[in-house]
């Protein structure tokens, strides 16, 4: 397939643009990009589809969803305008472990028929690779069911999904106050059975006082990486926990959130190599007042990504261009550093080296947007622009 006519985001070194260009694909891969005048013959040939202009950017990439689970959360929003808070519904047993509940009594083919219809929507906003996280089994039978579920999506849908073990995610109530024990019994377990089934592309887990502290995180770690899986971390979201140090110790992919990072924190990631991953979604729904350090961040040259958090508490958010504007109008993104985040940069964050940016030999996952401008994508607020997708080398139907 050839397009032609694009004004071509390619995503090497800021935006990357190009105007008035060609992408010739052969089969699922890029084969050449450049303007039209240089267009080789040997790609003349080839099925023509003509942009007219229209912006092309690679295909969006979430590198943080909770995307698989069971029920919503509507009435804990409801509360939360009533005066409660996130953390204070989370001791009392609602939050996170009402989701819990939920996955626990649901089937993996009613997990994968209820996430479907939400990949569905990401997909119609441009996605064409997600993360999807375990984290609302909190057994090692309900923790594979998830990841099963998850790894399914891709068979049903035209999308990537990579998956991440969460099993640290929070302290079931089978095992209040014994932290130790849940990481001894349960996580450490659950990631044993899921490598072993294949499951598991990195390991995460929720480093919070309403979670896991970093001490109780080490062994999880360490076993992450003796298994040869990169690690990544939410952390410092509602507090500081020196989240973000431990994991960058660890040589984590990234650190997610960061609201509450300290200047220690960014130093080690800096140094790590590891991604600041931004969820604004999760700020905007729990109308956070504390802006992640995204000057120092960016000063320190940590490269940052953006995603949805897609979840049923924090982040019911399953559009990546408005991911992108939260990122510029609530923490002062660029509209190229948000673009950035949901391509080149959140490829990064999942340890992709062969997507999230257009270039010859990489992956032929492209959105063609209703857009002359890359800056309209961010700029835009809860408008879906996308006027056709390329997965794998092929629009869909
Ligand atoms: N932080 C989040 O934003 C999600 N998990 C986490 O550790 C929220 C998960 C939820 O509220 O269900
Ligand atoms: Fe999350």
């Amino acid at each position: 397939m050839l397009l032609t006519h694009a004004t071509l985001a390619t995503m090497s070194d800021g935006y990357g643009l190009i105007r008035d260009a060609a992408v010739a694909l052969d089969c699922d891969r890029v084969a050449w990009t450049g303007p039209m005048a240089d267009l080789p013959a040997t790609y003349r040939s080839l099925p023509e589809t003509d942009c007219a202009g229209r912006l092309v950017t690679p295909g969006l990439i979430d590198c943080h969803t909770h995307a698989v689970h069971a029920g919503h959360r509507a009435a804990e929003f409801e509360a939360r305008l009533k005066g409660a808070s996130y953390a204070e519904i989370a001791r009392a047993g609602g939050g996170i472990l009402s989701t819990v509940t939920a996955t626990r009594a649901a089937t993996e083919d009613e997990l994968l028929a209820s996430a479907l219809p939400r990949i569905h929507q990401m997909i119609a906003a441009g996605a064409t690779t997600i993360e999807v996280k375990s984290g609302y089994g909190l057994t090692v039978g309900d923790e594979l069911k998830m990841l099963r579920a998850a790894r399914r999506i891709s068979r049903e849908l035209r999308v990537s999904v990579v998956t991440t073990h969460l099993a640290a995610h929070a302290i079931p109530p089978e095992y209040t106050g014994r932290a130790e024990a849940y990481i001894a019994e349960v996580a450490i377990p659950s990631l044993h059975a899921a490598h072993g089934e294949g499951l598991v592309d990195a390991v995460d887990a929720f480093c919070e006082t309403i979670a896991f502290s970093p001490a109780e995180l080490e062994s999880l770690f360490a076993e992450a990486r003796a298994l040869g899986l990169p690690v990544k971390l939410h952390a410092e979201q509602l507090s500081d926990q020196t989240g973000a140090a431990f994991a960058a110790r660890h040589g984590a992919l990234s650190v997610d959130h960061l609201e509450y990072l300290s200047p220690n924190g960014i130093k080690a990631m800096a140094s790590a190599g590891t991604v600041a991953v931004i969820l604004p979604g999760a700020f905007y729904t729990l109308r956070e007042t504390q802006v992640p350090p995204i000057a120092a961040l960016r000063a320190a040259g940590v490269v940052m990504a953006v995603a949805t958090d897609l979840n049923p508490g924090s982040s019911p958010l399953a559009s990546l261009p408005l991911a992108m504007n939260m990122a510029c109008t609530l923490f002062r993104l660029t509209p190229e550093e948000a673009l950035l985040g949901t391509t080149a940069h959140a490829a990064r964050a999942l340890g992709l080296a062969d997507r999230g940016r257009i270039s010859p030999g990489l992956r032929a996952d492209l959105c063609i947007w209703d857009a002359t401008h890359p800056a309209e994508l961010s700029y835009r607020i809860g408008a879906t622009p996308l006027h056709a997708r390329i997965f794998g080398g092929r629009l869909d139907a």
